[in-house]
């Protein structure tokens, strides 16, 4: 019987997928001042005082927040940043990372 080949047939199709993206997350503590935590999240993530202050308040109240998407490498990098910009003033400033579903 006569085929004929298309190229699905060939199973040489490479599949393309995109890197999965990681959440920074803003956890709560008691110690680390309002004020410093929406300066550091203006500092590191680029956001407007608006933007900072809703999310250092969603985490004040329910515990963490989530800051921003990024690749693996920028996620953690950031994470780390902002992090160390709390210790460095000696806060327990904390920012973890993800992935994403
Ligand atoms: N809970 C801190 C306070 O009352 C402020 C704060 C908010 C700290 C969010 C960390 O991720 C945080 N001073």
């Amino acid at each position: 019987m006569d085929e004929v080949i298309t190229k699905s047939d060939t199973k040489d199709e490479i599949k393309v997928e995109r890197p999965r993206l990681h959440k920074v997350i803003l956890v709560n503590d008691d110690y680390t001042p309002r004020e410093f935590v929406v300066t550091v999240l203006k500092a590191e993530f680029r956001m407007s005082e608006d933007q900072a202050l809703r999310v250092m308040i969603t985490a004040h109240w329910r515990g963490v927040c989530v800051v921003a998407v990024y690749t693996k490498d920028v996620a953690e990098a950031k994470a780390t940043n902002a992090t160390d910009a709390g210790r460095g003033q000696g806060y327990p400033l904390l920012f973890t990372t993800e992935p994403e579903e």
